[in-house]
């Protein structure tokens, strides 16, 4: 992994912990902050012993998006591509968190906003303290949702309060975010990093290959007719049934005692 102060990571019980750290900038994207979050990610893809990924922000916001200070206009020049910044820094990192067949757990631990909130919703479970906002903030400043936010908000929320937020960049408090559905569970300030953490060890203990292809099955779900995703399903749990963790859950239900899963 790259070196880099800008996210701190740690690896116990399986449990990659990733935590955004630019506290004074609300932990906005730096190019630095951008290749080491994607580093991260790719340690979770090529590690076998992590079972699972928790992201998420030091300090009292989860992530500002990105750095406004580096596309200060006063600097003059042509102006940037911004789609040239997407593909490089923050495509290839959404592409890797919703590959990796291994669960993601992002605690929202303060205000998320642009790019900042869109990569929580990229991640598999989104738990969120209840001081945490949502904040489209493109609207704001000219432009769209990017970071998979067009895709994810639509598709959680429908068009009226995709719409609704994106055109108007209003905050979203983190329990009506769950009211909406457009993420898991709300907790305390106070104990929203316990609750993340222990949920990320529960699943790092899971049958972790199972819920690679269940994380496979649910992506391929957004895109399939009911029967193409019977078809689907028909073939994952093909490969389901021949794992270790299979055997190993069946076995220890018929012997009445805990399963050890190794996540293969
Ligand atoms: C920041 C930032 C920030 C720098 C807070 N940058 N310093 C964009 C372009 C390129 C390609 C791809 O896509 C994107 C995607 C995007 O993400 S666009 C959206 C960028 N983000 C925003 O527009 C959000 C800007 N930030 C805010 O609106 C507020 O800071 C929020 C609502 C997040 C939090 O408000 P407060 O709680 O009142 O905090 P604050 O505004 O006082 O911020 C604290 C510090 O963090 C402050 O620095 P200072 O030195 O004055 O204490 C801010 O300047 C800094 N900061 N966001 N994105």
């Amino acid at each position: 992994m790259t070196a880099s102060e800008t996210v701190l990571a740690t690896l116990s019980h399986g449990v990659l912990s990733l935590t955004l750290n630019r506290p004074d900038k609300l932990n906005a994207f730096n190019e630095e902050m951008h290749l080491a979050l994607r580093a991260g990610f790719e340690k979770a893809h090529n590690d076998p012993s992590v079972r699972a990924v928790l992201l998420t922000g030091a300090g009292r916001g989860f992530c500002a998006g990105q750095d406004l200070g580096d596309r200060d206009p006063r600097k003059g020049g042509p102006a940037p591509d911004l789609g040239r910044t997407l593909e490089t820094f923050y495509n290839p990192t959404l592409r890797l968190i919703r590959t990796l067949e291994k669960p993601v757990v992002c605690a929202v631990n303060g205000v998320a906003a642009g790019a900042g909130a869109n990569l929580a919703l990229a991640c598999d479970i989104v738990v969120a303290a209840s001081s945490a906002r949502f904040i489209q903030s493109f609207a704001r400043i000219g432009l769209i949702p990017d970071a998979g936010g067009s895709w994810h908000l639509t598709r959680l929320l429908g068009e009226a309060r995709a719409k609704g937020l994106a055109l108007t960049g209003d905050p979203l408090e983190a329990n009506k975010a769950a009211e909406w559905g457009l993420i898991w569970q709300v907790f305390p300030d106070e104990t929203l990093a316990q609750e993340a953490e222990a949920l990320a060890k529960l699943l790092a203990a899971g049958p972790t290959f199972g819920l690679g292809l269940t994380k496979r099955a649910i992506g391929a779900a957004q895109g399939n007719s009911f029967d193409a995703q019977l078809d689907r399903e028909r073939d994952l749990q093909r490969e389901a049934g021949r794992s270790a963790d299979y055997a190993e859950g069946v076995l220890a239900f018929l012997e009445k005692r805990k399963p050890e899963f190794a996540g293969r």
